[in-house]
């Protein structure tokens, strides 16, 4: 996509995709992505009016992850599902927020694409407006239409993703995607109701100077991974970078600004929670659709010992660890995992 689109809606740049991309192409895909789209900019309104209306807080209920629910997260959950449910586009979802897969209600025609979904990363920030965000992995259906929907389909590898995305609702509004071709970033211009071609072909850095963890986890870390922060931190006589931490505790919003500026994310596994040696992140909801979104702009996304992509899911809400962003940071990262440093 060239820089001289920048300003074209979204919907116009989805048409030009589908007409360079698929000759014979049935506007299934177009539709499905319109379709999360408007859910993101409902979830958007809705994020932006919490504090006047009643939806900030908890809801009183524990998700599947064991973690309290917010109002908010119900209401961005709801719309996802409603909004895919609807499009006729989709054949199974999976939200973060539910244990099981989601069917297409009966009434509903059915399509063949799969989503999975985080419906609002971050929600612990919700109450502070800090950014938080919906993250989104789309695959096609692999087993016959006429079956049922089954884990065959909801558990593809993320080297299998037809498309991936993130909206941030933060300072601006901002849905960055990737449907294979390179990331295309819009941005909500709230006076029309529209996502503007604002980030044409982004590319993530080389090498960058951030490094975004959550220090507190320390002492719960493996010994290579504690010996790679100290040298991020006391090694810039070998390095030569002045390295700067910068964490949001928003998934979304660190991820992106990385992504922009260059650097090195890393939730790592850890000790601190015996029911989560994986560390904290989902591989369908989080990690994968950006391992796909950071390859596309030229990055990479690693466990340390695994390419992202490259990992076999076993269940919906598996959990990974996830070191993604400009590719020479993620290369140190492993050269010290694996002995080489
Ligand atoms: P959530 O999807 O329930 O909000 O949890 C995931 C979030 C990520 O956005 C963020 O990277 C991480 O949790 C922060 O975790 P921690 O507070 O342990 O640093
Ligand atoms: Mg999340």
């Amino acid at each position: 996509m060239s820089s001289d689109n920048i300003g074209i809606t979204i919907s116009n740049h989805l048409l030009l995709n589908q007409q360079q991309l698929s000759t014979g192409a049935t506007g299934s895909y177009t539709r499905l992505l319109q379709a999360l789209v408007l859910a993101c900019k409902i979830i958007q309104r809705d994020v932006a009016k919490a504090g006047l209306v009643d939806v900030l807080g908890r809801a009183g209920s524990i998700n599947v992850q064991g973690e309290e629910v917010q109002k908010l997260d119900e209401l961005a959950n709801t719309t996802v599902k409603r909004r895919l449910s609807t499009s006729g586009e989709c054949c199974g979802l999976a939200s973060e927020e539910e244990a099981d897969i989601i069917e297409i209600p009966r009434q509903y025609p059915k399509g063949n694409y799969i989503v999975h979904f985080d419906p609002l990363d971050g929600s612990s920030n919700i109450d502070a407006n800090v950014s938080i965000g919906t993250i989104f992995s789309i695959y096609r259906r692999i087993t016959p239409s006429t079956n049922d929907i089954s884990l065959l389909d909801m558990l593809q590898k993320g080297v299998e993703q037809v498309g991936a995305g993130y909206v941030i609702y933060g300072s601006s509004c901002i849905l960055v995607f990737s449907t294979g071709q390179g990331v295309n970033g819009f941005t909500l211009d709230p006076s029309i109701g529209e996502f503007l071609l604002s980030h044409p072909n982004i590319k993530t850095p080389e090498k960058g100077k951030i490094y975004s963890i959550n220090e507190g986890n320390y002492n719960y870390w493996d010994a290579p991974t504690k010996k790679y922060i100290d040298w991020v931190k006391t090694g810039y006589q070998e390095h030569k970078t002045h390295y700067t931490a910068r964490y949001v505790g928003s998934l979304v919003a660190d991820f992106h600004r990385n992504l922009l500026y260059g650097g090195i994310f890393l939730y790592p596994a850890d000790l601190k929670d015996p029911k989560k040696p994986q560390g904290k992140l989902r591989l369908m909801c989080e990690a994968n659709p950006l391992a796909y979104i950071v390859e596309q702009a030229g990055g990479l996304a690693t466990t340390g010992k695994e390419r992202i992509l490259d990992i076999e899911p076993r269940h919906l809400h598996q959990r990974t660890p996830l070191i993604i962003g400009s590719p020479e940071d993620v290369r140190i990262y492993e050269d010290f995992i694996s002995g080489k440093r």
